[in-house]
């Protein structure tokens, strides 16, 4: 408030200063036009604002610190301060004291003078006069230079003119008014109506104390505001209350809000702001106390510096660049609540109503006074920064993640009228029970697959390719402050296609994953015998080992397929062989009897030349089978071997050491797993490399 005193010329007031317009005959013609709807009590408690503006003027140049509104029970509303009072001399043109010319000519009061400039306020800055035009009764007394004074209208008219009453050691202004019941359809003012917004003023001037006092009923009333805080303190109070309306407790991103304010070419921007754990954003933007609900130059300003600020933060810490995304404005505004104050001579609006301001010059000192001051600010607060750049970055994830999803909605939509995914050939029974998908490695063997599965109760999805590693560390929490973690989770698993497909295959979802919603009974991963075989098994345990869908996994409806690896075919009779040990056991087996006269060391020799008397076929993937060998192996319920997978020792759910050695074999940190390998080196017993 001080600031604006050392530029403020009015404290030379004088009568002469006081232009004089127009009469109060316009007002009371078309009262609409300068107070709002006479109708819906709009304009009728802007009498009150309008009163309340001229004292907010006389608190923002230092002179008024308390202001008092009193509701009394004939609908008559006194408002109080402790400013200058209003001046009493004599207008030298007018011949009348400049009070009396104050209340009753239009336009007149030291704010529409260039030389007495005030930031005044006001819903239509139309002044006081306003008040008194359309009041059937307006009491006037003014403390003034040790003295009381007092002076009283009627619709506007003066009764007589000012009249000294006695000494007084007071300072400041009363005024008393009935509203006419000739222009508004009723006279009832609203306690909350009026609270709220004295409450928004006690935010936006700091240190002003404001007091409502209610004595239209029975037991009278105390509205007190006033907040050391201010606009800091508005921000806080904005982000309880959507806390409130959320239903939960939205975390706030950090203890107390920013603050910043700054001053240049006359033009005082004050800002206060925070992040919550909520989505929505609650941005309030106000010129010389008035709000702009549709903001304006002013918030422009403010929204750019932000993004700008954060964008280059992101770019020093690589930040964007390593989580593979772009950060927006909108990322920004995810669960921000903001109060943007400015004080200005002169301000331009869109409209009477001042809902939008287009001053063009404000965008430009609004963004270099935030971008700098905020600068300094994340500068010497290195945890608040991180808070926020992390916050905003789970927006940009998430917000991502929304798109692909979104995206593969779309791609099922234009492929399959099911709305499931294109490559899934799924099984005729709509039930889920007595039903299997197999996930298999690529189109080919996927091609064998559809054609040898029995296409009743058999679904299969060819996966193309890898999916990549969607090892997500349980036990690690991101200063649990929005569950970020789980975004980040999901943004990992989303953001691999293949993934996508199979979760829409599963039908469980994965935001609101519901198990009742999976539409197989068994789901069985079918991958070749070889080393990317391995791999893409590893990788597809991994998805599933990841919550919620390890849900799967301790509900036993995951799967291994075992497809052989050899086919031995001995004349017109084929065999199909699993593995290296059971080849071994099938030979032995075929020639028993010979084998039980042989040593040791000559068993090996007898088992490479009976090797050479057979014709063994090594399947190097499933897509080398045709589709009849597939169903006959691997596929058929009655021939086929299904092992069924689960955390270790029969126990349903995860055991520690479960979740150590998939942390040791699939996690980011290269040396534990470069230790187990060599640990269990000497074990290893079919190397395919
Ligand atoms: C014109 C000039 C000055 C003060 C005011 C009006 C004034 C108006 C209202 C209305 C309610 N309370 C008010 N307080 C002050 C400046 C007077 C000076 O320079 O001393």
């Amino acid at each position: 408030m001080k600031d604006i005193q050392k530029n403020n010329p009015s404290k030379n007031y004088s009568a002469d200063s006081i232009k004089v317009l127009k009469g109060l005959e316009a007002v009371r013609k078309r009262p609409g036009m300068y107070i709002g709807d006479t109708d819906d009590g709009s304009g009728l408690h802007h009498m009150v604002f309008e009163v309340v503006d001229n004292s907010i003027d006389e608190a923002i140049v230092g002179f008024c610190k308390k202001i008092t509104i009193t509701m009394h029970k004939d609908n008559t509303v006194t408002v109080e301060d402790d400013g200058r009072g209003i001046p009493v001399d004599v207008h030298k043109g007018e011949k009348k004291s400049a009070a009396e010319v104050i209340m009753t000519q239009l336009h007149s009061g030291g704010k529409f003078d260039q030389n007495s400039y005030k930031v005044s306020g006001g819903l239509h800055g139309v002044g006081v006069s306003v008040v008194n035009a359309l009041s059937e009764k307006l009491d006037l007394t003014v403390f003034r230079d040790q003295k009381e004074y007092f002076i009283s209208f009627k619709n506007g008219k003066t009764v007589s003119p000012i009249n000294f009453i006695k000494k007084t050691k007071k300072s400041g202004t009363k005024i008393t008014f009935l509203p006419s019941k000739d222009i508004f359809s009723s006279i009832k003012f609203n306690a909350s109506t009026l609270h709220k917004k004295m409450r928004e003023l006690a935010f936006l001037n700091k240190g002003l104390q404001i007091n409502l006092i209610d004595e239209t009923h029975a037991k009278i009333k105390l509205y007190e505001s006033k907040y050391s805080g201010g606009i800091t303190e508005f921000v806080s109070f904005l982000d309880q209350k959507k806390s409130i309306l959320a239903n939960k407790n939205e975390k706030a991103a950090f203890k107390k809000p920013l603050y910043l304010m700054g001053e240049r070419r006359n033009i005082i921007v004050e800002c206060s702001f925070q992040w919550n754990a909520g989505f929505s954003e609650e941005v309030l933007a106000f010129t010389n106390n008035i709000q702009q609900k549709d903001g304006g130059t002013h918030l422009l300003g403010f929204r750019s510096a932000l993004t700008r600020i954060i964008n280059k933060y992101l770019a020093e810490k690589n930040l964007a660049k390593k989580n593979k995304v772009t950060v927006g404005g909108e990322d920004i505004k995810e669960g921000l609540t903001a109060v943007l104050s400015i004080k200005m001579p002169d301000p331009k609006f869109s409209s009477q109503t001042k809902d939008k301001l287009v001053s063009s010059e404000i965008r430009n000192i609004v963004e270099s006074i935030i971008s700098d001051k905020v600068t300094i600010w994340f500068d010497q607060n290195p945890s608040v920064l991180r808070v926020v750049l992390d916050k905003v970055l789970q927006a940009a994830i998430a917000r991502d993640l929304a798109r692909k999803t979104r995206d593969s909605v779309r791609r099922k939509g234009t492929l399959e009228l099911s709305g499931l995914p294109g490559k899934l050939a799924d099984c005729q029974i709509s039930k889920m029970e007595g039903t299997e998908l197999f996930i298999v490695e690529g189109d080919s063997a996927g091609g064998s697959a559809k054609q040898g599965r029995t296409r009743e109760f058999q679904a299969v999805l060819p996966l193309r390719g890898k999916i990549l590693n969607t090892y997500i560390n349980e036990n690690k929490k991101i200063n649990g402050f929005n569950g970020s973690h789980e975004n980040r989770a999901l943004s990992k698993m989303m953001s691999s296609n293949e993934i996508v497909t199979l979760i829409n295959a599963l039908g469980t979802g994965f935001r609101n994953f519901d198990i009742e919603n999976l539409r197989y009974e068994k789901i069985i991963i079918m991958t070749d015998a070889d080393v990317d075989g391995s791999h893409i098994r590893t990788l597809l345990l991994t998805f599933f080992n990841n919550q919620p869908f390890n849900q799967l996994i301790e509900k036993g409806h995951l799967y291994l397929a075992q497809p052989p690896l050899f086919k031995i075919t001995k004349g017109t009779k084929s065999v199909y062989i699993k593995n290296e040990k059971e080849l071994e056991k099938y030979i032995l087996k075929s020639s028993e009897n010979a084998v039980k006269k042989l040593t040791k060391t000559a068993l090996e020799k007898f088992i490479s030349n009976e090797k050479k008397k057979l014709r063994i076929q090594r399947f190097k993937g499933l897509g080398e089978m045709n589709p009849e060998e597939l169903w006959q192996t691997t596929l058929n319920p009655e021939n086929r071997t299904l092992l069924r997978v689960e955390y270790s020792k029969g126990t349903k759910e995860k055991s520690k050491e479960d979740r150590n050695i998939i942390k040791i074999l699939m996690g980011d940190e290269v040396a534990p797993r470069k230790n187990f390998i060599i640990s269990k080196a000497l074990e290893v017993e079919n190397l395919d490399i």
